[in-house]
């Protein structure tokens, strides 16, 4: 197991987290009270005000907040530092609406770098290695969060961004690089496009750690990517309106750890917003406890997870999250069923004759919705015989049924058809919404 960043920050007593964290969430509910008219109103609405909040499990008296308040209020309304202090913006695109602004301070900038340096050095990296960051550099959070946390922890960083694949390649070759951090589709378009350059990533390259994220991704895509390649492949979670990349997994790779002293996280029901049991799969929900130009209370981030309180066999006191199984509003409904392109994708996974690329479409044939999953075929699993891609087709529409209770219809494709993607992978289209 690696070494820690900050180890008495990292493996403080429950205790003592507990009462650093009550501390903080008097000042910030205070903080945002006196320096926002937005939470000014809602605390009024919801008939609180910063003294009513006098111990941890008072959180649960503040009232949520959501996409949709940073959206409304476009878009600097839910600021709370003034614009003076702001040295950073970063913008999301948003599929649907106006897009959504979030701003630091000096101060938040160092605490995102502050929480990937441990992060990262809790995968194991040092000083002595190359981070490659091939997530996008500009509005979205995940290129600059990345390399400022790298070069925080002291790295060399190779601010490659998205694109340009080949030369990637050859520059991972040439410096040396030891970690990659961009989408795990990318990663899996970076390595197709290695294997057609005639370069191994195990044998040609000194790469050791995938940093993935940004997208869901299943433990089977990882058991993949690490069986092709040879490296750990690590999961990162963030969103741009908590910072952006904040948390991801330790050597031990059994949650992503997310750092008490910066953030409060709870796990909702999400119909009712009931917190759940521990252990419990719910939405999680998060109060920014150090965090200034946009400081946030109860934001619900819409992502489902299981959050653990029991200390990690890496020593590290704070919570974990287990891998996040999508959005709620990923959650497709087919014929009343609900279905996660996150299971889809355990189940293709599984199949060695299936290759690493996917989609779903969905329609509606008058009442009936239809749901059919392309695959792409390995190179191997592609065969010109009839009879083998129906029976190939048969196994993974019964594979697929198992687990989703529904039949879909399946469309084996030749490999290279499904396009491929250097940010987040697009893996739904949903005619019926159209
Ligand atoms: O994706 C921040 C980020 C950048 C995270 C680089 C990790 C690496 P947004 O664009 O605001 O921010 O999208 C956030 O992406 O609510 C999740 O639904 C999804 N997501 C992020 N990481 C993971 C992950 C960045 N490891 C949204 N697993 C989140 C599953 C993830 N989903």
């Amino acid at each position: 197991m690696s070494g820690y960043w900050d180890p008495h920050i990292e493996r403080m007593p429950l205790e003592d987290l507990h009462s650093l964290q009550e501390d903080r969430l008097k000042f910030v509910v205070r903080y945002v009270y006196d320096h926002s008219a937005f939470y000014r109103q809602r605390f009024k609405e919801a008939g609180i005000t910063p003294e009513d909040i006098k111990t941890l499990a008072d959180v649960a008296k503040l009232p949520f907040t959501k996409k949709a308040d940073l959206r409304d209020n476009y878009p600097t309304g839910m600021f709370s530092a003034p614009k003076n202090q702001v040295v950073r913006y970063h913008v999301s695109s948003g599929t649907t609406g106006k897009p959504t602004v979030v701003g630091y301070t000096r101060g938040d900038i160092e605490t995102w770098s502050e929480s990937l340096a441990r992060a990262l050095t809790s995968l194991g990296l040092s000083r002595d290695d190359v981070v490659q960051v091939g997530y996008g550099y500009g509005l979205f959070t995940g290129g600059l969060g990345l390399h400022y946390g790298a070069e925080r922890m002291g790295a060399a960083v190779l601010p490659v961004g998205t694109g340009n694949t080949e030369r990637q390649i050859e520059l991972m070759q040439d410096l040396g690089t030891t970690a990659i951090a961009c989408t795990p589709s990318y990663f899996l378009h970076i390595m197709e496009v290695a294997e057609k350059m005639g370069v191994s990533i195990r044998n040609d390259t000194q790469l050791k750690v995938g940093i993935f994220g940004a997208e869901p991704w299943s433990l089977e895509t990882r058991k993949r990517i690490e069986a092709n390649t040879g490296i750990n492949a690590y999961d990162i979670y963030g969103t741009s309106e908590i910072s952006g990349p904040l948390f991801t997994e330790c050597q031990a790779k059994n949650g992503i750890h997310v750092w008490g002293d910066m953030f409060l996280t709870e796990v909702v029901d999400p119909d009712t917003g009931e917190p759940v049991a521990e252990g419990e799969q719910g939405e999680l929900v998060f109060t920014t406890l150090h965090k200034f130009a946009l400081p946030l209370i109860r934001y619900r981030i819409g992502d489902l997870s299981v959050m653990s309180n029991e200390v990690c066999e890496c020593g590290r006191t704070h919570p974990r999250i287990m891998r996040i199984m999508g959005r709620t509003d990923d959650m497709l409904i087919i014929r009343g069923i609900n279905v996660f392109p996150s299971q889809v994708e355990s189940v293709l996974m599984r199949i060695p004759e299936v290759g690493d690329h996917w989609e779903i479409i969905v329609d509606r044939k008058g009442p009936l919705d239809m749901m059919t999953v392309r695959v792409e075929l390995t190179e191997s699993g592609f065969s010109d015989k009839i009879g083998d891609l129906m029976k190939l087709e048969n196994k993974v529409s019964k594979e697929l049924k198992g687990v989703l209770n529904i039949a879909a219809k399946v469309d084996l494709v030749e490999p290279g058809t499904i396009p491929r993607s250097m940010g987040k992978a697009k893996r739904v289209t949903d005619n019926r919404k159209v």
